[in-house]
């Protein structure tokens, strides 16, 4: 029993429920060291990134990430870092709170496109791209999304023949991340045997990327459609496990679970920006910070901050110990990305003018929000697997 006249401390208003308490010292080490990067090397540059609508120096940062040992880092072997999922977590987290777009660079790397190669190939699509991949030297992209086929993938046109031994593919994929950039695409693709991943480096004659320009979210993010138009692949091109649509599913719970952690960054940073502006900024001879209003808006935000900081643990733990359902992980994407949403837009408006502006981060985050409730299953789409979930009814069609 706990001794009545001991005094707990105050919560901390930068970890109010004392969630990285429960974190490992490995665990806090990934934390620090992936925070100090980000706020060295990223953090200064990313608002020109943003501006600009695009990652100047894609490559620099590949190998950059790959030095920080971000790059597959929940991977086994092939030179990869084989960390847990909490810690893989935790540099999700630690990257989206400088920008949602570079969290989604380390996650079509190791998420997406390493694990379906890790996944699903053959031992020596693993030993040719998964070392390369980690170390930075080679970027990735994953090709699943077409023009007329998003959120049911199931339907998609890009359709792989057999033409003696070669297969030969034809069909456009849309919203790439990485696409123009990328030495290898992971091409997902009709065959007669159902869907299957086909490893395509990006110099194969046939393979064109264009960028998607006017994006107004994810804009420090490179985004691309692919255009296959007759590729001829060799026969051990195929992702030679994959097998179905569940394949690619199965990638997609790697990627959503990063962003269940890495939006509870976006939120912390929407947070802790709304309540350093709340104490400096004066109005009617007060500090916005002192009105009921204000606080009323920092309490529904740190509350939201920290239930996503729980929701991602808890779902990094099942993970770990091997007890993580997709359902778990449609979970976490639904609530915690809508968090993030609220938080974003209250911090938004909080900063009055100044909110609107690149000086401070959070329209920034608001908008990137944006293409986050949308990509990896919208809103409605992870809130249709926890109501079949829940019901064992499925209302997709
Ligand atoms: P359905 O019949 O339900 O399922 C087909 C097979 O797949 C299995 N399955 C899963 N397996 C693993 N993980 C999951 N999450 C799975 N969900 C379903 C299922 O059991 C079945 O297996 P089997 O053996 O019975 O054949 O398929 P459906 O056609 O009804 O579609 C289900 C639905 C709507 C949930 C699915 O298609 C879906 O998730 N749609 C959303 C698409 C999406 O998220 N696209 C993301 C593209 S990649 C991206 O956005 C990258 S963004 C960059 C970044 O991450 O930063
Ligand atoms: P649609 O599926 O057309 O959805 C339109 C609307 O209809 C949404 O509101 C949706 O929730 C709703 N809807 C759809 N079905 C139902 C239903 N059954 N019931 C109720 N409502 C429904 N894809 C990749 O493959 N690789 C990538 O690297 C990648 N990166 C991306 C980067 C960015 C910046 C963006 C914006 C997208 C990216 N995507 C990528 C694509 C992303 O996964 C899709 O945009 C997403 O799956 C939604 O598909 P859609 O845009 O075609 O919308």
């Amino acid at each position: 029993m706990s001794d009545p006249r001991h005094k707990a401390a105050a919560p901390d208003p930068y970890d109010f429920l004392a969630v990285d308490s429960e974190l490992s010292d490995t665990e806090r080490d990934v934390r620090d060291a992936v925070r100090g990067f980000a706020s060295r090397e990223l953090l200064p540059h990313v608002a020109d990134w943003f501006e600009a609508g695009t990652l100047p120096d894609p490559r620099g940062l590949a190998k950059a990430f790959g030095d920080l040992g971000v790059l597959g880092m929940h991977l086994e072997g092939y030179s990869c870092g084989g960390s847990s999922a909490v810690a893989y977590g935790l540099a999700c987290r630690e990257l989206e709170a400088v920008d949602s777009g570079l969290r989604s660079f380390v996650s079509v790397q190791g998420s997406l496109a390493m694990a379906a190669i890790h996944k699903f190939g053959s031992e020596e699509q693993k030993n040719e791209w998964l070392p390369r991949m980690a170390a930075g030297d080679a970027i990735g992209c994953f090709g699943l999304t077409e023009p007329d086929s998003g959120s049911d993938p199931g339907s998609m046109r890009t359709r792989a023949r057999k033409d003696g031994s070669d297969w030969v593919l034809d069909g456009t994929k849309m919203w790439i991340t990485n696409g123009s950039v990328a030495d290898v695409a992971v091409v997902w693709a009709a065959t007669d045997e159902g869907i299957r991943g086909f490893v395509v480096p990006t110099d194969t004659p046939g393979f064109t990327a264009n960028v998607v320009h006017k994006k107004l979210s994810l804009r420090a993010s490179i985004t691309s459609e692919l255009v296959l138009e007759g590729m001829r692949l060799p026969e051990d091109a195929v992702l030679p496990s994959s097998k179905g649509l569940g394949s690619p599913l199965s990638c997609l719970n790697e990627a959503r679970y990063g962003i269940v952690w890495g939006v509870a960054g976006a939120a912390r940073a929407c947070y802790e920006a709304a309540r350093e502006y709340s104490l400096t900024r004066e109005q009617f001879g007060s500090p916005i910070g002192g009105f009921q209003l204000t606080q009323r808006k920092l309490a529904d935000m740190v509350v939201d901050v920290n239930h996503a900081g729980m929701t991602a643990l808890r779902i990094g733990r099942l993970k770990d110990r091997g007890e993580c359902h997709h359902n778990h992980v449609s979970f976490g994407k639904f609530a915690n990305v809508a968090a993030a949403q609220r938080v974003a837009s209250v911090s938004r408006g909080l900063h009055g003018a100044n909110g609107i502006t690149l000086e401070y981060p959070v329209m920034r985050h608001m908008v990137n929000l944006e293409t986050v409730a949308t990509y990896e299953g919208t809103e409605d789409i992870h809130a249709l697997s926890i109501g079949q979930a829940v019901t064992g009814i499925s209302a997709f069609r």
